[in-house]
């Protein structure tokens, strides 16, 4: 099998233990080339911190895309995550078209909202029009609260059942996606996990439920996923291979109540290296 080589398209979040700063070493532990493409550039994430920066890096995208398109530069799969503004959902879909290799993957992480609301920034059309990248997905990697936004279902605090979550993977499935990862699903209070529906069937992972909520983890998981993904692993042995290292990362955080604002995945990346790296 040969070497794979992913671009990742999202933002820098200079502190905060999220997007850019996580997917391009742990893909990278994985021991996948890794190139990226900033959608902005923040000071902070904005999950907590105010007054952060934001440089939208919209205007350089396409010519970045294009640069690679001349050079011959191509991807064995497009990872994307928060992006930083409507047009960059568009902008998105010309560089998978320009840059994907014949049979890559268009993997993307909707990385909107949780918990029931919009990330800070965001806005319903935003929420919208992402549901047209998730419709050309591959694989989708929403939480339960962005599932609910670009199906058109309202929010539910507290336990769903497996109704509620069949029905959100039959809307994302309907929206077009060919793959649907979801996460943060939970049918009992101890037990925490993933659903992956492909080929119109489901298929569960779960692990234990830490306590402590953190910032963050839905990009680590991602990341963790493509990586192992792009390992050769199949999807749902890479989704509980990406699950078991987000709790490990959660886990190493739990000694330290003031780091709020993300994990401390560095302590688990060697558990992951070795566990994906196949020699
Ligand atoms: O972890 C998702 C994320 C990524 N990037 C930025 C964010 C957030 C979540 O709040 O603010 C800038």
């Amino acid at each position: 099998m040969s070497d794979k080589r992913v671009l990742t398209i999202q933002d820098i979040s200079c502190v905060g233990q999220c997007s850019l700063t996580v997917a391009l070493p742990v893909i990278s532990a994985c021991g996948v080339e890794t190139a990226i493409l900033p959608s902005a550039v923040l000071s902070t994430h904005t999950g907590g911190f105010t007054g952060n920066t934001f440089r939208d890096l919209s205007g350089d995208m396409l010519a970045i895309g294009s640069h690679w398109k001349r050079e011959g530069i191509r991807f064995d799969a497009v990872y994307t995550g928060y992006l930083g503004s409507i047009d960059q959902i568009g902008y998105v879909q010309t560089i998978m078209e320009e840059t994907l290799a014949p049979g890559g993957l268009r993997i993307v992480d909707p990385a909107m909202a949780d918990h029931g609301r919009l990330y800070r920034g965001f806005t319903e059309e935003f929420a919208f029009r992402m549901r047209e990248l998730c419709g050309v997905a591959d694989i989708a990697l929403p939480n339960i609260t962005e599932a609910c936004f670009m199906t058109g279902t309202p929010y539910e605090e507290g336990p769903k059942d497996e109704a509620f979550i069949e029905g959100l993977l039959d809307g994302m499935t309907a929206l077009g996606a060919k793959c649907v990862v979801m996460k943060g699903v939970s049918y009992e209070p101890d037990r925490l996990g993933v659903a992956v529906r492909r080929d119109g069937a489901t298929s569960y992972y779960f692990h234990e439920k830490l306590e402590r909520n953190s910032h963050g983890t839905g990009d680590l998981y991602a990341s963790a996923f493509v990586g192992a993904l792009m390992q050769g692993f199949g999807v749902c042995e890479a989704a509980g291979i990406a699950a078991d290292f987000t709790v490990e990362s959660m886990k190493k955080t739990l000694n330290d109540p003031d780091h709020w604002y993300g994990v401390k995945f560095e302590k688990a990346l060697p558990g992951l290296i070795a566990r994906v790296n196949r020699g």
